[in-house]
Formats: C-alpha cells, sequence, structure tokens
C-alpha cells in the first residue's frame, strides 16, 4: 500500500523553512502533496497560483520533488482533500509550543472527522526562527530577505513583474 501525505499551508510565500520540512517529508512518503490553503486569519501578500508556482520552482531548484504534487484548495474541509487524493496524514512542521498549542486541537478535529492522523515535524534548527509572516514584514519595509527564502522567492520578490 503506498504512504501518501500533505504538506498543507498558506505559503504566502514558501520559506526554507517550509522547504525543509517538504523535503524531508518527501523522503518518508511514497506521494507528498504540497496543499496552498488560504488562511482566512491572515492578510494574503501573494495570490495562491503565485504561491503554487513559487513552491514548484523552489523544489525543482533544489532537485528534489519526484514523488511531490504541489496544487491549492479553497473549498471544503482540508481533510477533504486528503480523502479525494487518498492522503491518510497531515505532516505539519513545529517550531514552538505556540505552533503545537495551535495546531493540536486542528489535528484531534481531523482525524476525528476522517481518520486522517497529523504528524509534527520538528525544523531544522537553523530555521526555526523563519516565518513567512516575518519574511512579508521585513519584504515591505525594504529589507533583505535572503536568507529566509529560496533564491525563487527572493528573485521573485526583487522583481514582482518580471
Ligand atoms: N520550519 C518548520 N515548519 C514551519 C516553518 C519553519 N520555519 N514555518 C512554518 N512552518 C509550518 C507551520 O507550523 C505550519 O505547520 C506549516 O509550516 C504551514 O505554515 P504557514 O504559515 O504557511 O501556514 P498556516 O499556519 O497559515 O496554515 C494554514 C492551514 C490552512 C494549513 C491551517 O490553517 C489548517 O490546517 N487549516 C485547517 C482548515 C480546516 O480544514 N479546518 C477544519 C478542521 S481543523
Amino acid at each position: 500500500m503506498s504512504r501518501i501525505a500533505v504538506v498543507p499551508g498558506s505559503f504566502d510565500p514558501v520559506t526554507l523553512g517550509h522547504l525543509d520540512v517538504i523535503e524531508r517529508a518527501s523522503r518518508i512518503f511514497d506521494k507528498l502533496h504540497v496543499l496552498v490553503v488560504h488562511n482566512p486569519d491572515k492578510a494574503a501578500m501573494l495570490p495562491v497560483a503565485q504561491r503554487v508556482a513559487l513552491i514548484e520552482k523552489s523544489i525543482s531548484d533544489a532537485g528534489f520533488g519526484g514523488n511531490i504534487t504541489v496544487t491549492s484548495w479553497s473549498v471544503g474541509l482540508l481533510v477533504d482533500y486528503c480523502i479525494d487524493v487518498d492522503a491518510t496524514v497531515l505532516v505539519k512542521g513545529v517550531r514552538s509550543q505556540v505552533d503545537v498549542a495551535y495546531e493540536t486541537p486542528m489535528a484531534i478535529v481531523n482525524r476525528n472527522l476522517a481518520g486522517v492522523e497529523t504528524i509534527f515535524m520538528l525544523p531544522d534548527p537553523a530555521h526555526a526562527h523563519v516565518s513567512s509572516s516575518l519574511v512579508r514584514q521585513v519584504a515591505a519595509l525594504g529589507g533583505d530577505v535572503s536568507p529566509y527564502v529560496p533564491a525563487a522567492v527572493y528573485e521573485f520578490l526583487q522583481n514582482p513583474r518580471g
């Protein structure tokens, strides 16, 4: 039986912390879906299609991803997507007790709703302080975000209109 997992997130934009979790999860599972989900609690910087494209380019530049599909989801529950693609596991990166407190109720509800388990993955300490909101803030104020994001994201933020 093939083991299929979903790594969901806002990815606005994808960071080196996200990419590290995606790469490590792709080595554990037979197939991985990276799913861009609109989070209504957060003001968006990039359109969802742009976030998908930047994740695809970052994965391809990093040279992994043969078993990864990147897509977006806007209708219904996250577990509905899991059911659609036969995924039985959600993978979430947890950087701190704050992340654990935020993710734990969702993990329990997702298991209750559809039997989908959640695996928490610790970050690489090099990226444990990185978040998309920090990147958005530094970028908006004209700072250098290159230590926090893949090259594709850095280049896009330097020249968003191509
Ligand atoms: N290192 C490791 N992990 C990281 C890092 C880092 N530097 N930065 C972020 N992460 C992790 C986050 O903890 C999270 O697990 C994931 O990466 C994505 O992070 P973000 O910030 O891009 O995305 P979020 O936190 O806005 O998550 C959006 C979701 C849509 C995934 C979330 O809100 C969710 O699961 N919603 C469920 C919707 C639903 O179906 N609800 C009903 C039942 S619960």
